[in-house]
């Protein structure tokens, strides 16, 4: 009985226990100095949780955005976390909940590879980090073909 509560602890502990993943992640091309970009992806947590940070190495400051109504006009802001109901996919793209990368140390061209790192708070306070990889896609597109 004890050794098995053991092996439990240490199986959720462990580094592959991966409850939050990650799919079809792309980040827009950016021009010469544009300074900002948006990062798009699919995140599916299984027992639910809140994105609650962001970074890259490529972007100064990283963060959740939400959009929203401000008069007639769309507006984008910081939201502290994402809420990732258990089981069901949160889509992140254009128009709607991005990631925002800002003070861009380098011109993203379509065809790059982006690193992101992802920190999911599950229950209990217990802290997630994924690592992706987001392929740049050029300045006009919508989400990837599939
Ligand atoms: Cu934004």
């Amino acid at each position: 009985m004890r050794s098995s509560t053991l092996l439990l602890a240490l199986l959720l502990a462990g580094p592959a226990q991966a409850q939050t993943r990650v799919s079809d992640a792309w980040v827009r091309a950016t021009v010469a100095q544009q300074l900002g970009t948006g990062a798009f992806m699919r995140i599916t947590s299984a027992q639910g949780g809140r994105l609650v940070a962001v970074q890259s190495p490529v972007a100064r400051i990283a963060e959740v955005h939400e959009m929203t109504m401000q008069g007639d006009v769309m507006a984008m802001r910081a939201i502290e976390s994402l809420e990732l109901p258990p089981g069901k996919p949160v889509v992140l793209r254009p128009g709607g909940h991005h990631l925002m990368l800002m003070g861009l140390k380098q011109q993203l061209k379509a065809g790059d590879t982006v690193p992101l790192t992802l920190v999911v708070e599950g229950r209990e306070g217990r802290r997630e980090t994924l690592e992706v990889k987001a392929v740049v896609l050029p300045l006009g597109a919508d989400a990837p073909k599939r």
